[in-house]
């Protein structure tokens, strides 16, 4: 048994810290900086060669962010912030990847952390309250205090279609791009899925390749990034009053500055709507459009006048009516699957080179050899990338799958979907902390934002562990079959759980179908976990 074992001789191979971090990207590299600042002793493992996290796989052309650069970077140090000049509104992926080097060697993080390091088992060992986390090539950790985080979107789907594997060709998927550049010039290119990756690559793929095919099961809401310099007067502010800026993002919904809408969009006459998402249309910004009314994420009629107005807008780019038509996303409200950013996306299928094929009206069959065949035909191919997503939010956790109390795997515990406290704790599981895990705002925010909220609250509760000489902290089963439901709550409020998207875990065959992040907003959230902390950390049972 684990007592057994933990009474043994203390094994020398065995190697003792505070905590263990899973994880070196946003997440991993800000919880070690921390941690190790207040005095613990901190190690962080990472699968990948270097760090980076979502920055360092996803190397796919057209990747970048699309919530402004010079928010979507850390805030917990000034001089950083001032220091770093992003070249562009939303850097792209060798820029952030960039940024992420650099704060490593800035904060001194490397020489803590294991690169090539994949976790095989991470095990709660009763007997002593650690973690013994034992890693491929076979090493063991003794940990205190176990921090996943080991990001939302990092454990990619590659969808089971018949054939997958006969293709002859090079198979790319759009989250584990090799490092190398890879040439597609003068190659007839595949591209299945239309997402956030796909719609960020096929604009850069069909500049490339001789030909490109883009296989399209839903048609998705974009609207254009206009990307260009960062916007001077954020850069400006930024730098004089950065603790007021970071502050009012804090305190925020989604962890990015804006004007919180005051009416609902069936309130006002149809002229203005229409001059209000023209002009949210030249913004250039994810949520312009989204949240220009307050209803539209929770009332269908309210929504579709934004959604109409992004179909207009798709037939105004695409010359051909019939292509138009395939691209409008119908069936689903505007904003219930993540909305995306686009670079030139809608004029691509302009291009005589491009090709969209509608799989709601010609299923994939299978793949062969030489392509991917459809109820219409054979399409042949020479490259064929996969912008097929992941499982999101729980595929990482459930990829490491932790034994918690009395032997219960994680997998079996989240049987029926993810039950968590905060999103960070979960009963059972002692000790271990999910940084931005489901039940928490993550993915329905910026998500460096809500890295720092849980970093900076893990990181008071584990020093008030070390004052107090807690050895135990576990979330208690009522505090989180309360905090669980109240997130369904607060998401079935809205129309998010209508659509077959990723927060709802759909995506994934057999997947239960729970909404996955926290929509209760940004600064909500944060207050109530300070109120919690000051409380004395109800809702968690601790030794
Ligand atoms: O993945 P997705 P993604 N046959 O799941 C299709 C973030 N991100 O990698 O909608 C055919 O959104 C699937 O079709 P359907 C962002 O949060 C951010 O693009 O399921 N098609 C869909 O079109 C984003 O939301 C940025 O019908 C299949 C696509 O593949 C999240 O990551 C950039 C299929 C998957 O879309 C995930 O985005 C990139 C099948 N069997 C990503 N299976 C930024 O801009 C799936 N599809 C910051």
């Amino acid at each position: 048994s684990t007592t057994a074992r933990s009474s043994a001789q203390p094994d020398a191979s065995v190697r003792t810290v505070d905590a263990l971090v899973v994880g070196a990207g946003f997440a991993g590299l800000y919880a070690l900086h921390v941690l190790r600042g207040q005095g613990l002793d901190v190690h962080v493992v990472d699968g990948a060669s270097d760090v980076g996290g979502t920055w360092f796989w996803n190397r796919y052309p057209g990747a970048r962010c699309d919530i402004e650069s010079i928010y979507y970077s850390y805030s917990f140090d000034a001089d950083l912030a001032r220091e770093w000049q992003w070249s562009e509104k939303y850097a792209g992926q060798p820029e952030i990847l960039a940024y992420l080097q650099h704060v490593a060697d800035r904060y001194d993080l490397r020489r803590d952390i294991s690169f090539d390091t994949w976790v095989r088992e991470a095990r709660y060992d009763e007997g002593d309250d650690r973690w013994r986390v034992t890693t491929q090539d076979g090493a063991v950790v003794s940990a205190r205090w176990l921090v996943l985080a080991v990001g939302l979107l990092s454990s990619t789907n590659l969808p089971d279609i018949p054939g997958r594997d006969d293709f002859a060709g090079p198979v790319l998927h759009t989250g584990r791009w090799p490092h190398e550049p890879v040439d597609l010039s003068g190659r007839r290119v595949g591209v299945i899925g239309t997402g956030s990756s796909g719609i960020q690559a096929i604009p850069r793929i069909a500049e490339q390749a001789e030909h490109l095919t883009v296989f399209q099961r839903t048609a998705n809401f974009s609207l254009p990034a206009l990307n260009g310099a960062p916007d001077p007067d954020g850069v400006r502010r930024l730098i004089e009053d950065h603790a007021a800026v970071r502050d009012q993002v804090r305190r925020s919904s989604y962890g990015i500055l804006l004007e919180p809408p005051t009416r609902g969009a069936l309130e006002v006459a149809e002229e203005e709507r229409l001059a209000t998402y023209e002009e949210r249309w030249r913004e250039g910004t994810l949520t312009g459009i989204l949240q220009a009314y307050n209803d539209l994420v929770r009332n269908q009629e309210a929504n579709d006048t934004a959604a109409d107005f992004v179909r207009s807008k798709i037939a105004e780019m695409v010359d051909d009516p019939q292509v138009a038509e395939d691209l409008m996303p119908r069936g689903y409200a505007y904003g219930t699957k993540r909305p995306c950013l686009d670079t030139g996306y809608f004029q691509t299928y302009n291009r005589d080179d491009v090709e969209l094929v509608n799989l709601r009206r010609t299923p994939i069959e299978r793949i062969t050899e030489r392509g991917v065949r459809t109820s219409a035909g054979e399409h042949e191919l020479d490259v064929l990338v996969f912008a097929t997503g992941y499982d999101a939010m729980t595929g990482p956790l459930l990829g490491i799958d932790p034994i918690g109390r009395e032997g219960q795997r994680l997998g079996e515990r989240w049987a029926e979907g993810p039950s968590s406290y905060l999103g960070i704790a979960v009963a059972g599981f002692p000790n271990m902390f999910t940084i931005t895990g489901p039940g928490s705002p993550s993915a329905l925010s910026n998500a460096v934002v809500s890295i720092e909220q849980h970093v900076e609250w893990l990181a008071r509760l584990l020093a008030h562990a070390t004052e107090t000489g807690l050895t135990v902290i576990e979330a208690d089963c009522v505090a989180e079959k309360e905090w669980t439901q109240h997130v369904q709550n607060v998401g079935d409020a809205t129309l998010y759980p209508q659509t077959d998207s990723w927060y709802m875990g759909a995506n994934i065959p057999g997947k239960p179908r729970v909404f996955l992040p926290y929509i209760g907003g940004v600064g909500h959230y944060r207050a109530l976990c300070e109120a919690l902390a000051d409380d004395g950390y109800s809702g968690f049972a601790t030794a």
